[in-house]
C-alpha cells in the first residue's frame, strides 16, 4: 500500500518540481526586464488626461479648455497643456491649481485625490476661461 503510493506520487511529484523549475526561471526572465518597461508604462510617465488650452482661450468661455468637460477617476493625474500664444491657468480653488503655464508649456502633472464635480476658472485678470473636471471616486 504504502509502497504504490510512493510509486505513484514519485512522478508527480517530479513533474511539480519541474514547473516549479521552470517558473523560477521564467520569473528571473521577467524581473531584469521589469525596471525598463514598468518604467515606461507603469504610471512613472505621463499624465492620465491631458487637456488643451486652445489659441483665444482668453475669451473662450466654456471653450477654453478642451476637452471643456472631464471626468477621471480619484487617484489619476491631469495636465494642461497651452497652446494659447499667453500664459493661463487652470484653477479649482482649494482643489486644484497649475499656477501660471507659459505659452507653448505643459503644467504639473496633478493628481486628483478629492472626489466631486469641479468648475475651474483661469485666475489671470480679465479672462473668461471657465472649464469642468470630475473626479469619480
Ligand atoms: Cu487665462
Amino acid at each position: 500500500m504504502l509502497r504504490s503510493m510512493i510509486r505513484n506520487t514519485t512522478p508527480i511529484l517530479a513533474v511539480i518540481a519541474m514547473l516549479a523549475v521552470m517558473g523560477g526561471c521564467g520569473d528571473e526572465k521577467k524581473n531584469p526586464a521589469a525596471p525598463g518597461s514598468g518604467g515606461g508604462g507603469g504610471g512613472g510617465g505621463g499624465p492620465d488626461v491631458t487637456i488643451s488650452i486652445g489659441l483665444g482661450a482668453a475669451q473662450a468661455d466654456t471653450n477654453a479648455y478642451s476637452p471643456r468637460r472631464v471626468t477621471v477617476a480619484l487617484g489619476q493625474t491631469v495636465a494642461w497643456k497651452n497652446n494659447d500664444a499667453m500664459a493661463h491657468t487652470a484653477t479649482a480653488v482649494g482643489i486644484f491649481n497649475t499656477g501660471l503655464v507659459g505659452a507653448g508649456a505643459t503644467s504639473a502633472t496633478i493628481p486628483m485625490n478629492t472626489a466631486g464635480d469641479f468648475t475651474y476658472v483661469c485666475t489671470v485678470a480679465g479672462h473668461n476661461m471657465t472649464g469642468f473636471l470630475t473626479v469619480t471616486p
